[in-house]
């Protein structure tokens, strides 16, 4: 159980009518935040010395499919008892890239650093208008291990309502997802990633999701 309630939103699914100005400015945001997401993933293909637009072929199976793009709303009440529950369970992001606007005075958000013991969670402060970018499951696969989809949780508080607003770039459920670099771990096969379908992977997640992602990758490794 988690001390969150939540709504999403996306282009082809009904909207509030209230308050009325709600669809207009939340479309343009969404808007704003796609154009965020696709230059953000043109520079994680320089980076990774990829040709421009790979990721996003990758997400829609070489421009046949629409990519996914969801908007989730999210409200943390207060929590009389936070020691008994978080906010949000730790887990990482099944899909691809995920800008977050996180609430920019109730703080909760913690991430699991790489590289750490693997048990330190260091706060994500809240700065103002700022926002958070997250790499979920599918940038891990995509770029092999080169961008690990990152460990994280929201805590419950005492007081205050904390609020966010997440956009999931992902890819579209019928896209064949697989490693596009070369895997430079040194880990050889222990380190490769299957090929799958993203639908067949959301299958595994909604199941395991605040689970290790290791065995989800297995699982659509033997399929
Ligand atoms: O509410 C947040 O700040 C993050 C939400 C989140 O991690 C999620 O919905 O997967």
């Amino acid at each position: 159980m988690d001390w969150e309630d939540s709504f999403t939103l996306q282009d082809d699914l009904p909207w509030p009518s209230n308050p009325p100005a709600f669809k207009e400015t939340m479309m343009e945001y969404r808007r704003e935040l796609k154009k965020l997401a696709e230059k953000l993933l043109g520079v994680m293909e320089e980076l990774l010395g990829l040709e421009e637009g790979r990721i996003r072929k990758v997400f829609t199976n070489d421009g046949d499919l629409e990519a996914f793009y969801g908007t989730k709303v999210s409200h943390y009440p207060p929590c009389p008892r936070p020691e008994l529950v978080d906010g949000l369970r730790a887990h990482t992001d099944a899909g691809g890239l995920i800008l977050l606007f996180q609430d920019d005075r109730v703080g909760g958000l913690q991430v699991l650093p790489h590289g750490g013991d693997g048990r330190r969670w260091v706060d994500v402060q809240p700065v103002e208008n700022a926002i958070v970018v997250n790499t979920g499951d599918q940038i891990e696969v995509i770029t092999n291990g080169s961008y690990k989809s990152a460990w994280h949780r929201i805590l419950a508080t005492r007081d205050g309502n904390r609020r966010s607003i997440a956009s999931f770039y992902n890819p579209a459920r019928m896209a064949t997802i697989a490693p596009a670099i070369p895997d430079t771990s040194g880990n050889g096969a222990a380190a490769a990633y299957p090929s799958f379908k993203f639908g067949d992977y959301m299958e595994v997640y909604v199941k395991q999701k605040f689970q290790a992602k290791e065995p989800r990758f297995a699982a659509l490794a033997t399929k």
